[in-house]
């Protein structure tokens, strides 16, 4: 097997989800930093993709170009050597899981983006920790629009800020049901824990050392009062994270 090349983006949870599958699987790949705006030329070249919307992770691997996060993760789950994060049986039930965890992290880019937009500190902490500074200095006043491009392309304006709220308490309500103080959503440890261990960044990021957050960008994320409202679910998230989460070295660079 050759070795999987993964553009994504560090502070995005849809990107942390098929690294999380990956490094689940103790695959060896590189990661390549993507900058939202300023990477998506390159990254429609090398894809071959020139309408329509492209967005990361992109997993490209033995000739194949794989640009959906689960769908990184079943590739993951065929060539991988870890215990099946998708079990026969158990699809229907993990999708149901999945839509959930990623209607959470939709309605919680449209709550935290104003936030990121008011701090300007986002901006510079979302630069990839990898670039070299004369690089960073030159690309910092051009983070700015790609937050601003993130914003239109996923048109998070028309997402009513207290209604986008509601909806992630409802989730939160059935995530919480749905554990019912267990260790797993389902019998086994699957991609439905993945999916709404990283989709619960959208109210109070993990610390852990795979995710890279600086203060600044932590505090866009973090939704206080529904933090302490569901801290039970963040304990069950950062349990997950210390048990299963793997942080192996790898090759990783900065690509635009
Ligand atoms: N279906 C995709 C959706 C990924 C997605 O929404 N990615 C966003 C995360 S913010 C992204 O790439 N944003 C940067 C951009 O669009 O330039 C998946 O699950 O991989």
């Amino acid at each position: 097997m050759t070795r999987p090349v993964l553009v994504a983006a560090s502070f995005s949870p849809w990107s942390e989800r098929a690294r999380f599958a990956l490094d689940h699987h103790r695959i060896d790949y590189v990661q390549e930093e993507y900058m939202p705006f300023l990477g998506e030329p390159l990254l429609r070249l090398r894809t071959r993709v020139f309408r329509g919307q492209l967005s990361v992770p992109v997993l490209f691997h033995d000739g194949r170009v794989i640009r959906d996060s689960v769908e990184i993760a079943r590739h993951a789950d065929r060539v991988g050597s870890g215990a099946p994060l998708f079990p026969s049986g158990a699809e229907a039930e993990i999708a149901r899981y999945v839509e959930m965890a990623t209607g959470l992290m939709e309605a919680g880019r449209a709550v935290s983006m104003p936030r990121m937009r008011q701090n300007p500190a986002v901006g510079r902490e979302s630069l990839p920790p990898s670039l070299p500074a004369p690089l960073r200095a030159v690309l910092s006043p051009l983070v700015g629009m790609g937050t601003a491009y993130i914003a239109r392309k996923y048109r998070v304006s028309e997402y009513p800020l207290d209604e986008t709220r509601a909806k992630i308490r409802r989730t939160l309500e059935q995530l919480r049901t749905a554990l019912r103080g267990r260790g797993t959503l389902l019998s086994d440890f699957t991609f439905a824990d993945i999916a709404a261990a990283v989709a619960l960044t959208v109210v109070r990021p993990v610390e852990h050392p795979v995710i890279p957050l600086g203060p600044a960008m932590r505090a866009a994320f973090t939704e206080p009062g529904l933090a302490d409202e569901f801290g039970e679910l963040l304990e069950w998230r950062d349990r997950l994270y210390a048990e299963r989460r793997s942080a192996r070295p790898r090759g990783n660079q900065a690509s635009l």
